[in-house]
């Protein structure tokens, strides 16, 4: 089993209900175990900022699928929900889920970049994470504890009584 960490988002389409579903289907994916999901936090929109705050969460999740696999699953997921990939970057999104740290593998190729690039910048990821994982020590060996330190919580808002369980 490679233990994982999945960012989920949503800015459309009931964000608070689709990022629960979101937590419902990685419970179900094969050769896999869920074994713990973050609040659900909401964020200001990075990017254009005529678009609605997101819900942003995090999973942690254990595995024997590949990385690519995993992404396929994820991709699925996605689509399933009913987004559509638009061209504008960073734009509104029904349900986006990223990959963010796969065991401690750091990987590079056309489709799949681990750690998820900017996460390192990101409080919507970072606080989410920690929750599950405080002592997290990113594959370079950076703490996570000091990229929370260089990153405010501007913005960012934990929600209660929203918090899927694992
Ligand atoms: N995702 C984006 C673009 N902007 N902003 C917030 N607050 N949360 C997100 O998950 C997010 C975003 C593209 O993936
Ligand atoms: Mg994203
Ligand atoms: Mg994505």
């Amino acid at each position: 089993m490679q233990r994982c960490f999945i960012a989920l988002g949503s800015n459309q389409a009931d964000p608070v209900a689709q990022v629960s579903k979101a937590f419902a289907e990685l419970r179900a994916l094969p050769q896999s175990r869920l074994l713990a999901c973050s609040s659900l936090y909401r964020s200001a929109p990075l990017g254009p900022q005529d678009q609605p705050a997101f819900i942003n969460a995090v999973a942690m999740l254990d595995t024997t699928l590949q990385p690519e696999a995993l992404l396929d699953a994820l991709q699925d997921i996605e689509q399933r929900s009913g987004r559509v990939r638009k061209a504008e970057r960073w734009g509104p999104r029904i349900l986006d889920l990223d990959l963010l740290l796969y065991a401690d593998r750091i990987i590079d190729t056309p489709r799949l970049q681990v750690p998820h690039y900017h996460m390192h910048a990101r409080s919507f990821v970072l606080y989410p994470l920690a929750e599950l994982a405080a002592d997290l020590t990113m594959p370079d060996g950076t703490p996570l504890q000091r990229l929370l330190d260089a990153c405010p919580s501007t913005g960012l808002q934990r929600l209660t009584g929203t918090a899927a369980q694992g």
